[in-house]
């Protein structure tokens, strides 16, 4: 529960509708947020915090970018919305736009990131019996234990997280699990015939930020060249330069398969995702055989568009290099007995607490929130630390002492 004195009359309204008018999928933070402008956000007492969530990387560019604001009101007064029964003058220019940015053949544009992950796992099992010619029904995909893709039935259901599957069978069949950066179970994997694909994170965000061993991405992706199967990335939260890259493939210069975005690709302001393949893969999908209301709607595609340009010509990859490396070497200094491990690529880091209370981390993000800084715990007793990638070298060292002033304050 939460310390009542801690929290103003203000905050304990929004959090009491909340507890009585909501269902209870979350556990929020006790802060009651009103506005967002780049790496701040203010809450309802008008207290400002540095954002290290970033929605969960979805708002890479930072909070209301006034030039994905400006592109969102443009167009929100021209067409929203024309469903995919019609054409329109915005969705071409988007796909001619993004399939060059990333280099495919085309794109089938989706909103949320299950979607997206849904569409790409429809497609491998679609091109496995078209293409690879498996037999009907015994088209199978691997995947990593610890991942996270999305919480629809089919993506649970090879889900290793008990908390986000139990009591939601039966669950759908012809997925494989494997060890996540292990090469050698993935070649065994693979020996399988009716393998049409692995769907892989190229760094585990929900697991913690769990970064593989230099060259897993590229060994797995030429391993599953080497065996007629899909390599599918799913970069909804480590692409889009918050790693470093605007895509954590391009570390290792792996071109996926299947590519598979969504979060900043609307730049924090709507569900936007998206599924880029080349033709022998997305040519399999004909009219009707697959959709969705708003996938493709003319906003998302013009808000995406300049959220792709914002990151690129405001270099935000390059700057998540330089900060990340800055903020993982100063939290090495802080040398704190409770922070065990610190890991990560560019913006997108964690850190480990070893504690024996194992609200540790909680109380952590309370005391950090006190301190003008609000983060989450994940899994318990790891704290990912994922700000917008505009944020400045005086900023990350403002935020490396306030997680030091928080953690000698506990
Ligand atoms: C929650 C975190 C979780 C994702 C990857 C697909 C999706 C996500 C790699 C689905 C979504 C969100 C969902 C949100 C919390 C957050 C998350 F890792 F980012 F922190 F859960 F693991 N692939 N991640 O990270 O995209 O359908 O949500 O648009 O569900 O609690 P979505």
């Amino acid at each position: 529960m939460i310390a009542m004195n801690t929290i103003t009359e203000q905050t304990h309204y929004f959090l009491e509708k909340e507890e009585k008018y909501g269902a209870h999928n979350y556990h929020p933070l006790p802060v009651v947020l009103a506005k967002g402008k780049g790496v701040f956000v203010w809450d309802v007492d008008n207290k400002r915090y540095y954002d290290f969530l970033s929605g969960y990387s979805a708002i890479n560019q930072g909070h209301c970018h006034p030039r994905i604001i400006e592109t969102f009101i443009e167009q929100c007064q021209k067409l929203t919305l024309s469903s995919r029964a019609f054409y329109n003058n915005v969705l071409g220019e988007y796909e001619e736009f993004i399939t060059g940015f990333f280099g495919y053949d085309k794109v089938l544009p989706m909103n949320t990131g299950v979607e997206a992950v849904e569409t790409a796992l429809k497609l491998a099992r679609r091109w496995g019996y078209e293409v690879k010619g498996v037999l009907p029904e015994k088209a199978h995909i691997i995947v990593c234990k610890d991942n996270f893709h999305g919480r629809t039935i089919s993506v649970i259901s090879f889900s290793s997280d008990e908390a986000s599957k139990r009591n939601f069978g039966p669950f759908t069949p012809g997925f494989i699990d494997i060890p996540y950066n292990d090469i050698p179970a993935l070649e065994a994997a693979l020996q399988n015939k009716n393998v049409v694909g692995f769907l892989v994170e190229p760094i585990q965000g929900e697991a913690g930020v769990i970064v593989p061993n230099d060259g897993y991405l590229a060994n797995a992706a030429t391993l599953c060249k080497d065996n007629n199967v899909l390599f599918i990335a799913d970069e909804i939260q480590s692409g889009l330069c918050r790693t470093g890259k605007m895509l954590c493939c391009d570390y290792e210069n792996v071109h996926p398969d299947i590519l598979i975005l969504g979060k900043a690709l609307s730049g924090g302001t709507m569900p936007v995702s998206a599924v880029l393949a080349d033709n022998e893969i997305m040519l399999t999908i004909k009219p009707g055989d697959h959709g969705s209301t708003y996938g493709g709607n003319p906003l998302a595609c013009k808000v995406a568009i300049t959220a792709l340009k914002v990151l690129q010509e405001e270099k935000m990859a390059e700057n998540a290099i330089v900060q990340g490396n800055l903020f993982r070497n100063g939290l090495k200094e802080i040398n704190h007995p409770y922070m065990d491990t610190i890991r990560g690529k560019g913006l997108f880091n964690a850190i480990v607490i070893k504690h024996p209370n194992k609200n540790m981390a909680w109380d952590i993000c309370l005391k950090m929130k006190e301190n003008g800084l609000i983060a989450k715990p994940t899994h318990n007793d790891r704290i990912r630390f994922a700000p917008p990638l505009l944020i400045t070298t005086s900023q990350t060292e403002e935020c490396i002492d306030i997680i030091k002033k928080s953690l000698f304050e506990i």
